[in-house]
């Protein structure tokens, strides 16, 4: 008797709650090349990232987060539908685009439905600024966002990044002047240099757009897509951030002159070579190290513009980056591997009244897997074509990790369509390259990947384990469909280097 008056009680009051509460808006940063290097991840020595930790109290902390390819288009198109490259077949970066053209790029993708458009199809006004699908700086309309799939875009959707950056005085300069052998890239493109740069410029106005959003009154929730584009090369960023490393305090990665002896080449020993060759190594740290600085100044300015805006209080703010990055560690530079260094990236996640703010999980986790995350915490289905799995759990509860494993897939050049795999459990990393070659470290004897374990008969156990978690069936890398109506070809101005063929990772 009592539990059958109880029972509707109880479901009435669930139903009137869920059409009192307002949906929750969606704050969803992405931040380009931005590796652990800040405050509450490894917090390199010497980094000024007081925002990332004012964000890292106010959210959830994923330690253990990984992109899904390590490089900016694919793992870009895989966080925004949801759709591992191991499905899509996008694992490299495809330039001369001008559109959605993965949509061509991908069978699996023809249909897919972008995040922010699910959004918008359950009620929420969907707007973006800056780079959230691939773009550059010195690819001017080169870009593979979904103008359709928002229901207002800053500036111009298909070139969303080119006209908010300048460059220094120092591209006047023949760029090998004074340096031995020829610098990786045109145009100084991989260099550190301070930029004068008005309030209309860099990534400033990307944040002051957003912050007129999140005042702009309005009868829907709000899904805000903010795109920044440091740490991204080149690292060109105003003085102040510059003065905040001086040169002779930079302190470089802990670094193995054998590193490479037990490893698999990743093709960009010239550019390490042309580093150290040079001197340069603390040079260009204290370019990236100023570049976090100065995208972490936005970070805090979008934080402050959220915390007074009529939407603080109800919206989930998450944070990504679409990959890591190496500053030579490995003797690499950027990314296009699949070492930790290059794969981990910081994800970030708030839920109003949900999240247990300020700690953090070790929960292996893809970045494929924000999409249904996103998803459960604001009370929308999953679609179908998702391939990730929820960590909203891991939201409520950090301490509650599964033992799902982390994966990366890329296809290196010269391994044909044949993609390589990298993952993560809470302690091992374990890759397997295209032609078979292994790779185990153990990150917590071994947090800099010195020694691979894979021959070390000690760990076959674990190597068979995590071999056992590998992609079955993962599909081939995909071809530049060139008679998509999104195709341009080949648009790349000289700045890019002659040398970069069009669908080779840059
Ligand atoms: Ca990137
Ligand atoms: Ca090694």
């Amino acid at each position: 008797m009592f539990r059958f008056i109880r029972l509707p009680l109880v479901l009435s009051l669930v139903v009137l709650s869920s059409f009192a509460d307002p949906k929750p808006n969606v704050l969803f940063i992405s931040i380009d090349d931005l590796n652990d290097y800040i405050s509450p991840l490894d917090n390199h020595p010497g980094i000024k990232t007081p925002n990332f930790d004012r964000l890292a109290q106010r959210s959830v902390t994923f330690s253990n987060a990984h992109c899904a390819a390590p490089a900016c288009h694919p793992s870009r198109v895989a966080v925004m539908t949801g759709v591992h490259p191991t499905t899509s077949g996008i694992y490299r970066n495809l330039f001369g685009a001008h559109g959605p053209r993965w949509r061509h790029e991908s069978v699996a993708l023809a249909d897919a439905v972008v995040l922010s458009q699910h959004f918008r199809d359950h009620g929420y006004y969907a707007a973006g600024a800056g780079k959230i699908f691939h773009t550059l700086q010195w690819t001017s309309g080169d870009s593979q966002n979904d103008p359709t799939a928002w229901d207002e875009y800053r500036g111009d959707p298909l070139d969303p990044i080119s006209p908010d950056w300048p460059r220094p005085a120092i591209t006047a300069l023949d760029q090998n002047a004074g340096f031995v052998g020829k610098r990786p890239l045109r145009d100084h493109y991989f260099g550190a240099a301070p930029v004068a740069l008005r309030a209309d410029q860099g990534d400033g106005p990307v944040v002051d757009w957003a912050i007129e959003q999140l005042n702009e009154s309005r009868e829907q929730p709000l899904f805000l897509g903010v795109g920044l584009f440091r740490p991204h090369i080149p690292w060109e960023v105003p003085q102040q951030w510059f003065d905040l490393y001086p040169e002779d305090r930079v302190v470089l990665p802990e670094y193995l002159e054998s590193d490479l002896d037990d490893a698999r080449s990743h093709r960009r020993e010239r550019w390490h070579k042309w580093v150290t060759d040079n001197q340069q190594w603390k040079h260009l740290m204290r370019g990236y190290l100023a570049s976090i600085s100065y995208v972490d100044d936005q970070l805090g300015r979008l934080l402050d513009g959220l915390d007074a805006s009529p939407l603080a209080g109800n919206t989930i703010i998450v944070l990504w980056s679409d990959h890591g990055f190496h500053i030579g560690e490995k003797e690499n530079w950027e990314k296009f591997a699949l070492w930790e260094q290059t794969t981990r990236t910081p994800v970030f996640i708030h839920a109003p009244g949900v999240s247990r703010d300020g700690e953090r999980t070790p929960q292996p986790t893809t970045t494929t897997d924000l999409y249904p995350t996103l998803c459960e915490l604001a009370g929308l289905p999953i679609p179908a074509q998702c391939t990730g799995t929820s960590i909203a759990a891991q939201v409520r509860n950090p301490a509650k990790f599964d033992d799902r494993v982390s994966l990366t897939s890329f296809v290196f050049p010269g391994d044909g369509t044949k993609a390589s795999h990298g993952l993560s459990d809470t302690q091992y990393r374990y890759i397997q390259y295209a032609d078979g070659f292994e790779e185990l470290y153990d990150l917590q004897k071994d947090r800099n990947e010195f020694h691979n374990l894979a021959d070390d008969p000690n760990y076959a156990a674990v190597k068979a384990r995590l071999a056992g978690e590998l992609p079955r069936g993962a599909v081939a890398d995909v071809k530049i469909p060139t008679d998509s109506p999104y195709h341009r070809g080949r648009a790349r101005p000289a700045a890019e280097g002659k040398s970069e063929a069009v669908g080779r990772p840059l």
